[in-house]
């Protein structure tokens, strides 16, 4: 089993980079912001919930979250490995995450702590255009990151093998970035 963890701003690159790993890899890729938009998208009682945070830049409360992954982590396509891509967001969700990992008996092998500068990541966001990437949500986004996320990284510190990147350049040149780190724990 290989179970890697990204935390990074928004826009910074995390779903970009994910679907790289996921390739080269073979791991499941589980990304809370895409499975709570394709709540959305579905109507589902909690897509209508989320929905109201997501519009704003705020994070979406802690119990449905980790309800949502709890149960996504336990599937089939999860037996090789996972990579979590927005998740955990929040020191409650770290904890959480221990917790469920414990039953599970997995442990997490790395966290790739990927940073970009505010400006680059405002540039890619309004280039992107979803319908939460308009400059106030992301400044939003930017602002709950630093305040809720970035803790997560310390609670961390000393448990976890930690890989900083710098997400600049073209995705295939962070990539390489990553995969030369990846391969040295996974060897
Ligand atoms: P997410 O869906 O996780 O979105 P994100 O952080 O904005 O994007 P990401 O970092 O994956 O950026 P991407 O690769 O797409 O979260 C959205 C919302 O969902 C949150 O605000 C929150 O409300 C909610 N949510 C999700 N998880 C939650 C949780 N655990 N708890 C509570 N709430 C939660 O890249 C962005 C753009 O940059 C793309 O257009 C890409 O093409 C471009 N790009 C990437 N790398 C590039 C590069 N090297 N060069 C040029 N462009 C690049």
């Amino acid at each position: 089993m290989f179970n890697i963890i990204f935390i990074g701003a928004p826009g910074v690159g995390k779903g970009t980079q994910s679907a790289f790993i996921e390739k080269d890899y073979s791991i499941a890729h589980i990304a809370t912001g895409d499975m709570l938009r394709k709540n959305i998208e579905d109507g589902t009682e909690l897509g209508k919930t989320a929905k109201s945070y997501m519009d704003k830049g705020e994070l979406v409360p802690d119990s449905l979250v980790i309800d949502m992954l709890n149960e996504r982590i336990q599937k089939d396509d999860c037996k090789n490995g996972f990579m979590l891509d927005g998740f955990p967001r929040t020191m409650e969700q770290a904890k959480e995450l221990d917790k469920i990992l414990a039953k599970l008996n997995h442990k997490i092998d790395a966290i790739i702590d990927i940073y970009a500068s505010d400006e680059i990541i405002i540039k890619r966001l309004l280039n992107r255009g979803r319908a939460d990437d308009n400059e106030e949500t992301i400044k939003n986004r930017i602002k709950v990151f630093e305040s809720q996320s970035k803790p997560v990284l310390d609670f961390y510190k000393d448990k976890v093998k930690i890989i900083k990147i710098e997400s600049v350049g073209t995705p295939e040149e962070v990539y390489a970035k990553i995969k030369k780190e990846l391969d040295l724990i996974k060897k």
